[in-house]
């Protein structure tokens, strides 16, 4: 499958319909020096570009709108801008995304604009209580939104077991908890207020159980537990969450009645992809079901250098999402 977009590298894509076309917000990757290390020190991004089509035929146009944000406007902003997402509520478009402060610290920034495709005004200061990687925002039927994030070891999801408030340093870098009868660590999910700017309510951990026991995934199951790449979408009256492994480089998906979960774990949606990160937005465009996702095809495996892809998805009968079309 070719690249959607190849004229920058591009990854973690995040896709959504607004104006009945299709708007990418990914991150934009460029080369550096910075050594590949496990902590992501190489995902070194500066700015955001917005990209949009009109159709998913793999010949239709897909229009790049050129950089919408930058490092050098955001005030509280260090470096790494990382995953980013959108959504649209009562007339105006919300950016949002990951970024270390001065500090040095993952937290989550929010930029407003009056159109999908930017500009976009960043607000002066992160969302007070934000903290580590990868925003994922969903609106419910009811316009109610919520923020899903969390990332491990560089994402730093692991120095917030002491809670939310905690920044413990001595967990930075690739670690992780481990060890019999240890639960994963959850993404955190929080409701947005109605200006879409700050978290309405206490941030909480997202509960992913194992089918088979009805208890917490274990930290040590590297090939079930949530890593980083949070999404969420509903599918007939249902909560998807949905996320990467990390170290084990799947994508999975995980099911609930209730946008704050708990969600259980329901199988995988990508084998892993070239290169080591592997994240994803799953969206509905013109009745079918689309993953966008990215990988390392074009640069020919450079971990740092990805680009954009997107593959169609389907449901079986009893709501299973399915890489091929069901009989
Ligand atoms: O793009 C930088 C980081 O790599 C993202 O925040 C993660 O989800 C992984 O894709």
């Amino acid at each position: 499958m070719a690249p959607l977009i190849t004229n920058i590298y591009t990854a973690d894509p995040s896709a959504h319909v607004f104006e009945g076309k299709i708007y990418i917000y990914p991150s934009h990757d460029r080369e550096t020096d910075i050594q590949f290390n496990d902590n992501g020190d190489q995902y070194d991004m500066a700015d955001y570009h917005v990209f949009s089509t009109e159709s998913l035929d793999p010949a239709a146009p897909v229009i790049d709108h050129g950089v919408v944000l930058k490092t050098e406007d955001i005030p509280w902003v260090s470096k790494q801008l990382w995953a980013p997402d959108a959504a649209y509520k009562n007339g105006k478009y919300y950016l949002y995304f990951p970024a270390r402060d001065k500090q040095g610290i993952f937290r989550i920034g929010v930029a407003v604009g009056d159109r999908p495709e930017g500009p976009f005004t960043p607000d002066p200061e992160p969302i007070k209580g934000s903290y580590s990687i990868d925003p994922a925002t969903f609106v419910d039927d009811d316009g109610q939104a919520y923020m899903y994030f969390g990332g491990l070891w560089g994402g730093q999801l692991q120095c917030y077991q002491g809670g939310n408030d905690v920044f413990d340093a001595s967990w930075q870098g690739p670690k992780e908890p481990s060890g019999e009868g240890v639960c994963a660590l959850g993404p955190r999910v929080a409701k947005l207020t109605d200006d879409m700017r700050q978290f309405a309510d206490e941030v909480r951990e997202v509960v992913i159980l194992a089918p088979e026991t009805g208890e917490r995934i274990a930290a040590d199951d590297h090939d079930r537990r949530f890593f980083e790449a949070a999404w969420m979408h509903k599918y007939n009256g249902k909560y998807y969450f949905s996320y990467s492994t990390g170290d084990t480089h799947y994508l999975c998906y995980a099911v609930g009645d209730s946008p704050y979960g708990p969600f259980t774990y329901g199988g995988r949606i990508l084998e892993p992809v070239l290169g080591w990160t592997t994240h994803h937005s799953i969206v509905e465009f013109q009745g079918r079901w689309w993953l966008f996702h990215h990988d390392c095809e074009l640069s020919k495996g450079v971990d740092h250098l990805r680009s954009v892809k997107v593959k169609e998805i389907f449901y079986d009968k009893d709501g299973k999402i399915v890489t091929e079309k069901p009989e």
